[in-house]
């Protein structure tokens, strides 16, 4: 199985595997959403659900050891770079056994055994802290691995984001900024928060080279990015991807899509990213419609088990003692002193 980044051949048990991916995605979040609904969730959730092609395309273009710094939606990109669902699906539950030991929940997801840096729940925010992994490649001269950041459409009008851009351009640094446009921010689309809102144009003042890709077509979306990640490895300069895509999840726990038709999510149910694949393979003569329904059957066992694992671990319990040991290191301490 797999997907060669420089020939762009793909073995057919990968094009299978893009599909397995997808659906790991989506039965992720919506058992997610059911076990919220049950309360088994604390806090919020901001799911992918519609996303599946851009998470999974972009991701599988990389390498393991390529470091990619996501967002509050972030559950996909990191299981799509290899992140352990049990152990996501535990923390998620704040649960023991867990890739952050239960405390850090959906939006503090980190694998750093496959280059999950990290999430960050504040919009834009991880954005620079991608610049600082892409400074540490370029300056240790670590070959082979670039830095990846995600953020959404609503982050791309932030200051921070835009002075990131500013900064590689004029650096170099090997940073490949994805943007994943999926129609909101919350509940505002493009149009009503940008002067423009052909964001690829934002490439053009920071020499960034620019993408603009269907975020729904995985297949489309994999070799953009594996194009840019060449270019960017090449020495041609950081690259700014823009995804087309359709949140179908509402934004967060409390949505209840006041700002937008129930027509208007259904038209995009009908035609999702999973759906457009399975045609495609199929209609192709890739496979047929029953070698791909055991593709699904596996992936959705892989999150039933999953789920199974993460019900079954104790909940985390830390002290106050451990939790401040955890916020303040002992070089804060020694700095402070
Ligand atoms: C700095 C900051 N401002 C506001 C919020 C509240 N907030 C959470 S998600 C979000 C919308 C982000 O939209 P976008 O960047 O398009 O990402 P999407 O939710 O569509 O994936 C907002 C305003 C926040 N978390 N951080
Ligand atoms: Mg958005």
């Amino acid at each position: 199985m797999s997907y060669d980044v420089l020939t762009r051949e793909i073995s057919n048990d990968f094009y299978k595997e893009l599909l397995y991916r997808m659906i790991k995605v989506n039965r992720f979040e919506t058992e997610l959403l059911r076990l919220q609904n049950e309360g088994k969730v604390h806090g919020t959730l901001h799911l992918c659900v519609g996303e599946e092609a851009s998470v999974v395309g972009s991701t599988a273009a990389l390498k393991k050891d390529d470091y990619i710094f996501t967002t509050h939606r972030g559950h996909g990109e990191s299981i799509g770079k290899g992140a352990d669902i049990r152990l996501i699906m535990a923390e998620i539950l704040g649960k023991t056994g867990s890739s952050n030991r239960g405390i850090g929940g959906s939006m503090h997801v980190t694998a750093p055994e496959v280059g999950v840096v990290g999430s960050n729940g504040v919009v834009g925010a991880s954005v620079p802290i991608s610049l600082g992994a892409a400074l540490t490649i370029k300056l240790k001269k670590i070959p082979d691995r670039v830095s990846v950041c995600f953020f959404g459409d609503g982050a791309a009008n932030q200051g921070a984001v835009l002075e990131s851009m500013n900064l590689a351009g004029a650096w170099k640094l090997p940073v490949i900024f994805v943007l994943i446009e999926n129609g909101y921010a919350v509940s505002t689309r493009p149009e009503e928060a940008s002067a423009d809102p052909d964001f690829v144009k934002r490439a053009m003042p920071f020499k960034l080279n620019p993408f603009d890709v269907d975020g729904d077509d995985v297949l489309k979306v994999l070799y953009t990015v594996a194009k840019a990640r060449e270019m960017v490895l090449s020495g041609a300069g950081p690259c700014l991807i823009v995804e087309h895509t359709y949140r179908i999840s509402g934004h967060s726990r409390s949505d209840v899509n006041s700002y937008r038709s129930t027509e208007e999510i259904e038209t995009h149910i009908k035609n999702d990213p999973i759906k457009r694949y399975t045609d495609y393979l199929i209609s192709n003569g890739f496979f047929g419609a029953e070698e791909l329904e055991a593709v699904k059957r596996s992936a959705e066992e892989e999150v039933k088990a999953a789920v199974s694992y993460a019900l079954s671990r104790p909940d985390a319990d830390m002290g106050a003692e451990e939790l401040e040991r955890l916020v303040y290191s002992d070089d804060h301490d020694r700095r402070a002193l």
